[in-house]
């Protein structure tokens, strides 16, 4: 079990979490591996059940755009050794815009990673990791419309992390789509 720690760079906050939360709420949901569906993954749902089991590699949402590599390294190499680490980007930007993806070498400690890390604090947010089918070059981009993630262009909620999205700060940190209306 990962004990609870404050480190100059990384605040992190040990939640009870034993459960995969699911992508919209966020909430608990005990009877899928998963509740997100990528739209782009090649195969059946069968396939993308399968992949998922098997897999070494996990996806981290609500991040702070400020946490850097290093804090995100520091907190998920607590359950295992890392074999590799891709920062979500911006696709016009290429700067971090929330997410994640993290590759273990063992299965063991991805479950780790999902069951004991999501829902902890990292950089004032609580972070969410899920079981991810597996990394592939291009998946590291955003694939909303403005460049960013699809969520936080439907974000209804103001958050002051996503502020730099937008060329002044009097608009705020709703999402785009809200904003337009
Ligand atoms: N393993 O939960 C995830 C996950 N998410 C959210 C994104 N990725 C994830 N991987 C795992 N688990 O490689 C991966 C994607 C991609 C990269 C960037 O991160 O596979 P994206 O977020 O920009 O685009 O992904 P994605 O995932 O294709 O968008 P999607 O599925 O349309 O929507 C994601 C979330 O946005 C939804 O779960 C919902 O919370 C919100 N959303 C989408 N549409 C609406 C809407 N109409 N109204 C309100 N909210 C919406």
């Amino acid at each position: 079990m990962i004990e609870a720690s404050l480190s100059s760079n990384c605040l992190i906050e040990m939640l009870p979490t034993f459960a995969v939360l699911d992508s919209h709420n966020e909430r608990p949901d005990l009877n899928k591996l998963s509740a997100y569906r990528d739209r782009r993954f090649p195969g059946s749902q069968e396939e993308f059940e399968e992949a998922l089991k098997n897999s070494t590699t996990v996806y981290i949402g609500n991040m702070s755009f400020y946490t850097t590599e290093e804090q995100v390294y520091e907190l998920f190499s607590r359950v295992g050794e890392i074999k590799k680490m891709i920062m979500g980007l911006d696709k016009n930007s290429k700067t971090p815009c929330g997410f994640c993806f993290v590759l273990y070498y063992s299965r063991e400690d991805t479950e780790d990673a999902v069951k004991y890390i999501s829902g902890t604090i990292l950089d004032d947010r609580p972070i969410r990791v899920d079981f991810d089918w597996g990394f592939q070059e291009g998946r590291q981009w955003g694939r909303g419309r403005s460049g960013g993630q699809v969520r936080d262009e439907y974000r209804t909620d103001y958050d002051p992390d996503i502020l730099f999205l937008f060329k002044s700060k009097a608009q705020g940190g709703y999402g785009k789509l809200v904003q337009r209306e």
